[in-house]
């Protein structure tokens, strides 16, 4: 079984896999460790990955990149306007509020969603490493940013399993570069935790995390983020700076030019990596546009000066990280620089300031994401043994449930998942309710969330459902923030309870008195001071479980006790439970019959490719043995076959050749293959006879050495 870990950055994506030794990056086609993201529609065929990228400027219209930035978010969403302007294939709405990717294909005009080009960016990840591997792939684990809201990371997994992967975990970037650090290194202080901070430059993004270390686990302590801050804004920068110089002294807008404006957007990133080891860099550019060559010059310190608004940027996410994590900059032990973004001199300048100290690089930049998530798919793989390693994840933004529109209050806000919460996590709510009730999860603090993101995440209704007494029923919903950060409805009950509360209260545990509904118990108990009632008011007939309107939430492990001393002391007192049928509904996002059809569309896809591919390697060979067969039939055949045979033969091939030119040009693998079993049926005969009499000089060759 595979145990392998996958980065799909908004550039670039890779590869890591668990072996006996160690993890290994895996080489693509091209023998590369990254693979761009990129898919490229072509004239016959779609060209994944690295080939996609090869294939970009002959299709500008139909090249499809940087996806990571548009999955799982809204078309009107003003961010996303922004960034689909410097897109150059077209979109529209989707009918769920997303995106719609318009290009030709094959002829037909067709449509695409960002999850079904993430799936075909899959495809080609689980192509190579099953090429590398030689046995299926499925299981795997994704990084993925952590503001990546409910929406996203449903659509990651739904991109997943679209292509055929089974994902065990969707793991935040920076906690699989934590992962990958702490796994194997052993000089950690005994005297108590090391603080690292995990800074990660990318392509679009900014991710910081504050991480604690001790002998055998890592917990994170805060995520912080700036979700449109990465290398492609520096970019930004110096293509601005050129395409103003070169209307000035050229006369040329680029804007104006699709082409022009990729080839310089290109030319500019070169020149930034250029600026990054140089202190000064050149830009030219043969025929940009109306003919005209374009020569052009920075030095690094413009440069800076150009990007001081962004350069600025970089420290926030830093400081807010520090800052949630509730330590001092004094107590970060290191700092780790992650990300190609990163590379920039000034940012490692302005980190160490910052920090105080200068940011290391001693990880493998690029790879760690990919890494630490190979390395928590072999943690929870059944089938592989890891060292005993506890990674503990904070999840970064506060979640709150409201029932039937209004905020349900646990303790003194109305947060269930507070920023910062350990997850995966599970929490119990309990409700009384006549037949069936309906609850709404919600992002609680918009400060939290990237600009533009709905604060609404998904709702459930729960029930129908009736109560054996003609009271109200007593409901139990079992929230999860899973594995994946994703917030569901894991399972509801119906609780018949048939004793009175003195003697259920005098009988229970003392541990267990914090899920008893009637309990005053001060843990997680919601708050049911007059101030907060207000909440509650509005929702006079949502009546929690005591009278005066509470509200309960605990954690599942006291709910499993529950269920746990249900079977012995206290099964005659909580009786009876019912599941109860939840149904989920997401904003956005795919329905499963959704999902299965694009799984389809997929399989369909990859299969034509597989075809076109084929059918060039049989065109390939088909050609080649034209060539081999007439050389042949004038040299080592020469005296095996009659005049007859060769003048037949001869003029087979000459057909053959110019069908391939012409008719066969574009043909099936089996037209091909049909071409090919013809002109053997004329060659065999020849070919066996010079093979007989090689056997029989050979036989008489060894006759007369023995
Ligand atoms: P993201 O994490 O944002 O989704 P990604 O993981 O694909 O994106 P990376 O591969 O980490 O991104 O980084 C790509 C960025 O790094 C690009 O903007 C690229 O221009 C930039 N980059 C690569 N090498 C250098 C360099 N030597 N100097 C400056 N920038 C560089
Ligand atoms: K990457
Ligand atoms: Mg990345």
């Amino acid at each position: 079984m595979s145990v392998i870990g996958f980065d799909i950055g908004n550039e670039n994506c890779v590869i890591a896999v668990v072996k006996q030794r160690g993890v290994d990056v895996l080489l693509n086609d091209e023998s590369k460790r990254e693979t761009p993201a990129v898919v490229c529609f072509g004239e016959k065929q779609r060209f994944l990955g690295s080939a996609g990228a090869a294939s970009a400027v002959m299709n500008p219209k139909s090249t499809i990149f940087q996806v990571k930035r548009l999955i799982g978010r809204n078309f009107k969403d003003p961010e996303v306007q922004n960034e689909l302007k410097l897109l150059p294939f077209e979109t529209s709405e989707g009918k769920d509020g997303g995106i719609l990717i318009h290009l030709k294909y094959l002829g037909e005009a067709r449509t695409f969603t960002p999850v079904q080009i993430v799936a075909m960016l899959f495809s080609n990840l689980k192509d190579i490493t099953e090429k590398n591997l030689e046995i299926p792939v499925t299981d795997c684990v994704i990084g993925v940013p952590s503001y990546f809201t409910d929406l996203q990371r449903r659509a990651y997994l739904d991109a997943a399993t679209i292509a055929g992967l089974k994902p065990l975990r969707l793991m935040h970037d920076c906690a699989a570069t934590a992962l990958s650090y702490g796994i194997y290194k052993t000089d950690f202080s005994k005297t108590g935790p090391t603080y690292v901070a995990f800074v990660d430059i990318g392509h679009c993004d900014t991710q910081v995390s504050i991480v604690s270390f001790e002998a055998g686990h890592m917990r994170i302590l805060s995520h912080a983020f700036d979700s449109s801050l990465g290398g492609r804004d520096f970019d930004d920068v110096l293509f601005v700076y050129f395409a103003k110089q070169f209307k000035e002294l050229y006369n040329i807008d680029v804007y104006s030019n699709l082409r022009a404006s990729i080839r310089l957007r290109t030319a500019c990133e070169k020149l930034k990596k250029v600026l990054s080891a140089n202190a000064e860099a050149p830009l030219n550019i043969e025929c940009l546009m109306d003919e005209k060559d374009v020569k052009g010059f920075i030095k690094r310190e413009e440069f800076e000066r150009l990007a001081s608004g962004l350069l600025e940027r970089i420290s926030v996410p830093s400081r807010k990280a520090i800052a949630d994590a509730g330590l001092s900059v004094r107590k970060i032990h290191s700092v780790e620089l992650v990300g190609s973004g990163s590379r920039i001199p000034a940012i490692s300048k302005l980190l160490s300031s910052l920090y105080g100290k200068e940011p290391s690089r001693k990880l493998n930049s690029s790879e760690c994401v990919a890494r630490g998530c190979a390395l928590q798919c072999a943690m929870l793989s059944p089938v592989f043994r890891v060292r005993e390693y506890e990674v503990q994840d904070a999840f970064p933004f506060s979640i709150g449930f409201s029932l039937d529109g209004a905020q349900i209050s646990t303790g003194s806000n109305s947060i269930l998942f507070p920023k910062g919460q350990p997850f995966p996590s599970t929490k119990v709510l309990t409700f009384q309710r006549s037949n069936f009730l309906h609850v709404e999860a919600f992002y609680a603090n918009p400060n939290e969330l990237p600009a533009g993101v709905s604060s609404k995440i998904s709702s459930f209704t729960i029930g129908p459902f009736q109560a054996s007494s003609n009271e109200k029923a007593r409901i139990k919903v079992k929230v999860q923030l899973n594995l994946h950060g994703i917030v569901t409805v894991e399972s509801a009950m119906l609780v018949e309870d048939h004793i009175d509360d003195s003697a259920r209260r005098g009988n229970i545990h003392p541990q267990m008195d914090r899920t008893n509904m009637d309990s005053d118990s001060s843990t997680n108990v919601a708050n049911s001071d007059e101030d907060n009632t207000a909440v509650h008011s509005q929702s006079s007939d949502a009546t929690w479980l005591n009278s005066s309107g509470k509200a309960l939430e605990h954690t599942f492990s006291s709910f499993a006790l529950l269920f746990q001393q249900g079977n012995g002391t206290l099964q005659d007192k909580v009786n009876q439970r019912f599941e109860i049928p939840v149904n989920e509904n997401i904003y956005g996002g795919m329905s499963k019959d959704e999902l299965s059809e694009a799984r389809e569309k997929e399989l369909h896809l990859a299969q034509h490719d597989k075809a076109v591919e084929q059918a060039k390697d049989q065109k390939n060979a088909l050609e080649s043995y034209v060539y081999e067969m007439r050389n042949k039939l004038f040299n080592t055949y020469r005296s095996f076959a009659s005049d007859m045979e060769r003048e037949g033969i001869s003029r087979s091939l000459q057909e053959t050749e110019e069908w391939l030119y012409e008719d066969g040009d574009d043909e099936t693998e089996n037209a091909y293959t049909a071409k090919m079993q013809d002109l053997k049926k004329l060659v065999d005969p020849v070919e066996n006879r010079y093979r007989d009499e090689e056997a029989r000089a050979q036989a008489t060759t060894d006759l007369l050495n023995s």
